[in-house]
């Protein structure tokens, strides 16, 4: 595939300042009539013709200003259709298959319903169009369906007209009148109904809101609703940012590649992120669904008001998205745990995205398929370099520099320079040399030594910033850093203090310390990069304890942990971590959520990433070994705890949240070291389950073990909940993720099921992304873990690229792995690159992959 270049970006030659489009709306076949008004874009050069993109299309006919036409040409997919200066009114008629659309972008069928994904490239496969983010235009949807199979017709903006028609058809008609790109477009069609409730604005626009849903859904909308109120109203405190339409409508659909997306005032939406009760729904679904709808919603402004110039910058709305949707969590629900949570997902994906193969900055500078770069990077990254302006303006600062941008930008398709320069003028920070973490991929290291003498401390700070390909050289970036200096005896510190560490190497000092103190750095995760530091065991017993800073207390336990887990796991170190464990069950000043918070072990993802050479089987053992030793040592606590804490896991409000996690940590603790007790306790939770977080926190450990408690808990979950796809997703990656030494076969079981389908996203992700995450199925040593995962991508291969893709990078992180794995997994990706016709999607992740 070709590649497309940064620097090759020029402004199209024609503006399309309004767009009509006539739908005739059918699963089989949709006629597609798009009336194009375009002019001279002053801002390119002359054109003699104009290229509109198209992918999949049946071209019935074209016409300028009224006229048939004949002589356009086909470029590939591309249509050129010659074309004298000044305005025209292009018309071009275009007929597709919704029902064969299996990628899923584009207008496609699911569940009988019509609905479309656009993002990135998928306007091309509705009709020709300049699709690309920065031709604004304003756009008018008329859709005819049959009335009895499509009741409801929904488009992007406000509606205008509906009305009946002959044969029992209907047509609706809908108006948005901000200039949008295509890739905003949005149109639903189907047997639908709504949860309907209203905002009132700030500047007193009512509008009305609706969450539509098939009919037996309807019961799980609330939260979803609630979730949209609870976005706008932070969007205008927080940002002072206000909603801009009549609606605001959120549809949920069951086959959807991605989370979500924030077309214009019609947010379409994976079901997952929509639908929740308590019965079908965990804390954790609950929270992913507010983040997911606060997230859409904040796109409003934050991508759609300002959108991006091209694709390269796609940082511009997503990174800034998340830093939001982030906040907004926080802001709710409280800091610290989010926090941690955050910094846990970028660890375990965007950490090994930033040493492996596809390594990119959050502005890439090249692609083969855009799809390939709604990653960890553009998304998580991008969010804490963000982060990073904040911290170092401070909030007011940075509401400065976010209002200038908002005002100086909107209604533009921006670039991330844009949005760092208007920081720098409205947050007044120099942002010269920070302008190096857009062009730069690789996770900073910092390296930390500490020396005392008199009353003054010296902090030696280096910093490297790894090669990664394409990048062999790298300039030293500036770095954040919240710290603070504990008194050791005091059990306290004088104050936190921001220092930023801007060369390769520089000394920081600090005086008034009689006794050398404990260092608590890059506390909150101020900045995205790994440390090493020169820090005693007993040091880091202490912040476990009692550093007041949340996540760095979080870090100290974390740090020993791997201490442990990554060294040659000696007596001391194993001591070392009882001794924090013990203070933290002890430590009757912190909540039930952050406890469990503590106590809990890093990911094998970030161990792996944290390895020279990953020994996938032997790091199994060892961490769950480690396990097993906790729950033996502590296991009166953890028994008392699980026995205390059933009534108050039956509360409502974050009591109960609290009490619930800590409730299935200690039962997992309680489940390592004794087996045949943890099945039980299992079991009984289980049964005893008020709702779904107690009942999949029971059986994510129960299907760990071995047992009658096991086989009874599945069978009765499976029946329980057999017409809620959403949760018999739940049923697959509980089984698929549980460290057992047959869990490959059974993965090959389940892949048989009747419940399992291959055109189902969720569900092919719910079996086989836990497959691939889980260390004893992939990495079995046989090697037939590799070839599970490749053969899932050359069977998915053509159908659905997208999520295709996304599996391979799991194959590709085979340079860190132990050499006898790493040669299968090398093998597989070879097998694939030789199969014969592959999308674009995949290829260029295999070949990136191979290097
Ligand atoms: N824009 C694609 C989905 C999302 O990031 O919101
Ligand atoms: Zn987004």
């Amino acid at each position: 595939p070709a590649i497309i270049r940064r620097k090759d970006y020029t402004p199209f030659p024609w503006r399309v300042p309004e767009v009509r489009l006539a739908f005739d709306l059918g699963i089989e076949s949709t006629r597609v009539e798009a009336t194009l008004s375009v002019e001279p874009n002053p801002q390119a050069g002359a054109a003699s013709a104009i290229r509109l993109d198209g992918d999949g299309l049946v071209l019935e006919s074209v016409a300028v200003d009224g006229e048939p036409r004949d002589d356009w040409q086909r470029d590939g997919e591309a249509l050129v259709v010659p074309l004298s200066s000044g305005p025209h009114t292009l018309t071009i008629v275009t007929r597709i298959a919704p029902a064969e659309n299996t990628q899923l972008m584009g207008l496609y069928a699911s569940g009988g319903m019509l609905c479309t994904q656009c993002e990135a490239e998928g306007f091309r496969r509705i009709t020709f169009f300049p699709d690309r983010p920065d031709v604004l235009s304003v756009y008018t949807v008329r859709m005819e369906a049959d009335a009895q199979a499509f009741p409801v017709l929904l488009s992007n903006g406000n509606p205008v007209e509906e009305g009946q028609l002959e044969g029992g058809r209907h047509f609706a008609e809908w108006h948005d009148p901000w200039p949008k790109p295509s890739y905003l477009f949005a149109l639903v069609a189907g047997d639908l109904v709504a949860r309907r409730d209203s905002f009132t604005t700030m500047g007193g626009r009512e509008v009305e809101l609706g969450v539509w849903v098939r009919e037996a859904d309807l019961s799980r909308t609330e939260h979803a609703m609630e979730s949209i109120k609870r976005s706008m109203k932070w969007d205008e405190e927080t940002y002072g940012r206000e909603y801009d339409l009549d609606r605001f409508n959120i549809v949920a659909v069951g086959d959807f590649n991605m989370g979500a997306m924030e077309n214009k005032g019609l947010n379409i939406f994976n079901t997952k992120y929509v639908l929740a009760d308590e019965e079908t729904a965990t804390d954790a679904d609950f929270d992913a669904i507010e983040g997911v709808i606060g997230h859409e919603y904040f796109h409003n402004w934050s991508g759609n008001r300002i959108t991006c110039r091209d694709w390269f910058q796609l940082s511009l709305k997503e990174g800034f998205t998340v830093l939001r949707d982030q906040t907004f969590s926080e802001d709710l629900h409280g800091a610290a745990v989010k926090r941690i949570g955050d910094v846990r997902m970028l660890r375990s994906v965007q950490f090994p995205e930033d040493s492996g193969p596809f390594a990119h900055p959050i502005r890439p500078d090249s692609y083969k398929e855009i799809s390939n770069f709604y990653t960890a990077t553009i998304y998580n990254k991008g969010a804490e370099v963000i982060r990073m302006m904040r911290s170092m303006a401070g909030l007011e600062a940075f509401r400065k520099g976010s209002d200038l941008y908002f005002e100086r930008h909107d209604g533009e398709a921006a670039t991330c320079e844009d949005f760092v320069k208007a920081m720098e003028d409205g947050a007044g920070l120099d942002l010269t040399q920070f302008r190096r973490w857009y062009e730069q991929a690789g996770t900073p290291q910092v390296t930390v030594e500490q020396h005392h003498e008199g009353d003054r401390v010296t902090l030696t700070l280096a910093q490297v910033v790894p090669a990664t390909p394409g990048q062999p050289d790298k300039l030293p970036v500036p770095i954040p850093l919240k710290i603070a200096l504990f008194d050791r005896e005091a059990g306290t510190h004088s104050g936190e203090q921001l220092i930023v560490l801007t060369q390769e190497s520089q000394d920081f000092t600090f005086d008034g310390h009689a006794k050398p103190p404990v260092l608590s750095i890059n506390r909150n995760f101020t900045a995205p990069v790994a440390i090493e530091r020169d820090i005693a065991r007993e040091d880091l017993v202490f912040l476990a304890a009692h550093d007041d800073d949340a996540f760095a207390r979080h870090e100290a336990m974390q740090e020993l942990l791997l201490g442990y887990l990554l060294g040659d796991g000696d007596e001391a170190a194993r001591e070392a971590i009882g001794t924090a464990a013990g203070a933290i069950l002890a430590d009757d000043a912190l909540d039930h959520e952050m406890r469990a918070e503590l106590l809990g072990l890093p990911t094998f993802a970030y161990l792996a990433e944290r390895s020279e050479v990953f020994d996938p089987g032997a790091m199994v053992d060892k961490r769950e070994g480690l396990k097993t030793w906790l729950g033996e040592t502590f296991a009166g606590r953890f028994a008392q705890l699980h026995d205390s804490l059933a009534e108050p896991s039956r509360a409502a409000g974050m009591a109960g949240k609290q009490a619930r996690r800590m409730r299935s940590v200690a039962l997992a603790y309680l489940a390592a070291a004794d087996p045949a007790d943890g099945a039980k306790r299992g079991l009984a939770q289980y049964r005893d389950a008020p709702g779904m977080t107690d009942r999949q926190g029971a059986l994510a450990v129960l299907a760990g073990l071995d047992g009658p408690e096991r086989d009874e808990a599945l069978a009765d979950f499976y029946s329980r909940f057999a017409d809620n796809a959403l949760v018999i997703d739940k049923w697959f990656t509980l089984q698929a993720s549980a460290l057992r030494e047959d869990v490959l076969g059974q993965i090959e079981q389940l892949a048989r099921h009747q419940a399992f389908t291959m055109s189902n996203p969720n569900r092919v992700r719910a079996l086989y992304a836990a497959a691939a995450g889980n260390p004893l199925a992939f990495h079995a040593a046989d090697g037939t873990g590799y070839r599970m995962i490749a053969d899932l991508i050359l069977e998915l291969n053509l159908r659905n690229p997208q999520l295709a893709a996304r599996f391979v990078p799991s194959l590709g992180r085979f340079r860190r792995i132990e050499p006898k794995r790493a040669a299968m997994m090398r093998a597989e990706l070879e097998r694939i690159a030789g199969a014969g016709k592959l999308s674009r999607d995949v290829a260029e992740q295999v070949e990136a992959s191979l290097g």
